[in-house]
């Protein structure tokens, strides 16, 4: 996929404007990364006139739903224009790879991980913590050559919650000084921080209480605690009543016990298949969730085991995250 180019900020933001019909492809599981920075871009678009529309193969979290409110949700129209942000490879896009030939293939691409699969024109930026962060110098650059009006406080909102989201409220190792600047920015802005972060981190469905209840429930650890998971069965969730994606937060519970160096959840999505998701404060998960056909950051992956069951499951992936751990059990 080498015949895409990078391209620079000014050269990014020039295509943009020549887009009359964009559409605006996110990535599957759609998190506030991917939901704000495009929801930012399609409300910049508007502005001056054009029409924007977003994607995803998924729909849009509840939660998230206040980034994207006026804003067209659709399908894959003829005659628009494709760009996708936060969008590391083709298989983040869902049944919608299928634009990825013919007219329809995207033009751009705007992301910020390091690792992933080229499918257009990059503008790319791996030391944003953000996709967001990228679009904010997009847009401010737009903004202050004159192109693009001054960005509403709903285009803001979706900026700092895209920022907050994939920074974990500001608290993850991604977040640099640029971060806080640009924080800074929109807070000087108008912004309500306070709200938003509320909307993004305290604010649950009584099934996704109900989730985390069996989550912490089903805690347990090996190596001295250094290593802890929990796995949820395609049994328990159906005795309960509870949805999959009730569980979206599930790993961050696990990797908050004070011992944990590395944290895993497994979740029977279908049976004997096991959605697992891996964080850690040192070791590389993401080529553990490599061996398994998986991938992600570093210190965040994700993979998928077929097996039996949940011990099964377990045993096939704890030899890994095992290994993982001896080089820093000595420091
Ligand atoms: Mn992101």
């Amino acid at each position: 996929m080498s015949e895409f180019q990078k391209i620079s900020l000014e050269e990014c933001a020039e295509r943009l404007l020549a887009m009359e019909r964009p559409q605006i492809v996110m990535h599957v599981h759609p998190d506030g990364d991917t939901v704000g920075s495009a929801a930012a871009l399609a409300r910049a678009l508007l502005s001056i006139g054009k029409e924007p529309i977003l994607l995803c193969d998924d729909p849009i979290p509840e939660r998230l739903c206040f980034l994207t409110e006026g804003l067209t949700v659709g399908t894959p129209e003829k005659g628009r224009e494709t760009l996708a942000v936060d969008v590391a490879s083709p298989a983040q896009l869902g049944s919608l790879r299928e634009i990825l030939t013919g007219e329809l293939a995207p033009r751009l691409q705007i992301d910020h991980h390091e690792r992933g699969e080229r499918f257009a024109d990059t503008l790319i930026a791996p030391d944003a913590a953000a996709a967001g962060e990228i679009v904010f110098a997009l847009l401010t650059y737009l903004e202050g050559a004159g192109k693009i009006p001054s960005l509403s406080k709903e285009t803001l909102t979706c900026l700092y919650a895209s920022i907050s989201s994939d920074t974990g409220g500001f608290r993850f190792a991604n977040t640099t000084a640029d971060t806080h600047r640009i924080a800074a920015s929109l807070h000087e802005r108008g912004v309500d921080a306070a709200a938003i972060n509320r909307l993004l981190f305290a604010s649950h469905s009584e099934s996704e209480l109900r989730a985390e209840a069996m989550v912490i429930s089903s805690i347990r650890t090996e190596c001295d605690g250094a290593l802890a998971y929990a796995a949820i069965t395609l049994s328990m969730r159906e005795k309960e009543g509870l949805p999959l994606d009730a569980f979206e937060t599930a790993v961050d519970i696990v990797r908050s016990l004070r011992t944990a160096k590395i944290a895993a959840v497994l979740k029977e999505s279908k049976a004997q298949s096991f959605k697992v998701s891996l964080r850690a404060n040192q070791a590389d998960v993401a080529s553990i969730a490599a061996q398994f056909g998986g991938g992600g950051h570093k210190l965040a992956a994700g993979c998928t085991i077929k097996a039996e069951d949940a011990e099964k499951a377990w045993e096939m992936l704890a030899p890994y995250l095992k290994k993982a751990l001896l080089p820093d059990e000595n420091s």
